[in-house]
């Protein structure tokens, strides 16, 4: 084995050399990365670190990974010729799994005492449990350390505002969740905002393609007062406008327009703003809405004033709002 690894090296630095690109042959490019980088929220995650080659030409001897708060309930998966250990400390947070809370767990797993060859791939894996309350888009990351016989690299990098994940020279291995509930956002448990003589419902909106720059808002609205109010339109942070629309469909095609006097709320009644009816509608987003994020909006009514609410995301579901509309 050991001639035909020599033999297959001196091979590859001879075809490097002959193309002149000797300087290149670190093979940086290829990272430590996890090799499912997606996980849902409250499920079980494997999580697979594939390490494609050593510190420059050297052989790997250990891996070290630190694992984010996030995961929980990790537990690595012993390796033959390898020797495993791990740090374990108090969560930030308590989970419950299995109606037990969990306080404590893994927060380092190093894997030591092999030799994993320059030219050879090799993984290394654990398995966890991904927190159920993890926001779906948000990012967990994994730095590695990779040691060697005479060196190391470090897997520690993170985007920052001036530095995109593709221009990381060592990214840490990242792991994007993905939101736990497929229903809509209005189904889970609703959020209610009260203001004298209203009451504002689970408000909820769609997470939107990255190019769209309209999207759509729905909630309940009940008058709770003993006069007539108007739902008038709003202000967000995330859109230059927010208004009121009513949908209507005439000779089988679907258009929309905004409701200049508002939307009537008549005391003691509640009304749905829903998808393919009256909705809010969020004019030239400032950027793509991702599932699972909440954003703050005011509310404007004729008389009870402003509502401060929070809208849910939804996932894009079968038919996005934007796309249903025959655009103004
Ligand atoms: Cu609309």
């Amino acid at each position: 084995m050991t001639i035909a690894l020599l033999s297959h090296r001196r091979l590859k630095m001879l075809a490097l050399i002959g193309l002149g690109l000797a300087g290149l042959a670190s093979g940086a490019q290829a990272h430590v990365t996890l090799e499912r980088r997606e996980a849902t929220a409250g499920t079980s995650y494997r999580g697979i670190l594939a390490v494609p080659h050593g510190c420059g030409r050297e052989a790997t001897t250990a891996i070290r990974v630190q694992i984010p708060e996030g995961l929980f309930s990790v537990k690595p998966v012993p390796k033959p010729g390898w020797t495993v250990a791990t740090t374990v400390k108090p969560y930030a947070k308590a989970y419950s799994s299995h109606g037990r809370e969990i306080l404590e767990g893994v927060s380092e797993i190093v894997w030591s005492g092999g030799s994993l060859p320059n030219d050879f791939f090799d993984e290394f894996v654990f398995v966890g449990q991904v927190d159920p309350a993890a926001a779906g888009g948000s990012t967990l990351y994994f730095p590695v350390i990779q040691t060697c016989a005479n060196g190391e690299e470090r897997w520690i990098e993170t985007p920052t505002a001036e530095r995109t994940a593709a221009n990381l020279r060592a990214p840490a291995p990242a792991l994007r969740i993905l939101a736990a509930a497929a229903t809509p956002a209005a189904a889970q448990a609703a959020p209610v905002f009260e203001r004298a003589g209203l009451r504002i419902e689970a408000p909820w909106s769609r997470a939107t393609p990255g190019a769209v720059r309209v999207g759509a808002g729905y909630l309940r609205v009940t008058n709770t007062g003993t006069t007539p109010d108007r739902l008038l339109g709003g202000s967000t942070s995330i859109s230059d406008r927010l208004e009121v629309h009513e949908m209507s469909t005439a000779n089988g095609v679907m258009s929309m327009r905004k409701l200049q006097d508002g939307l009537i709320i008549e005391p003691g009644k509640t009304v749905e703003l829903r998808p393919g009816g009256f909705h809010m509608m969020f004019i030239g987003l400032h950027r793509a809405l991702a599932e699972g994020e909440t954003f703050k909006a005011t509310l404007t009514f004729e008389k009870a004033g402003t509502v401060e609410v929070e809208f849910r995301v939804g996932g894009i579901g079968a038919a996005a709002p934007a796309d249903e509309h025959r655009h103004h």
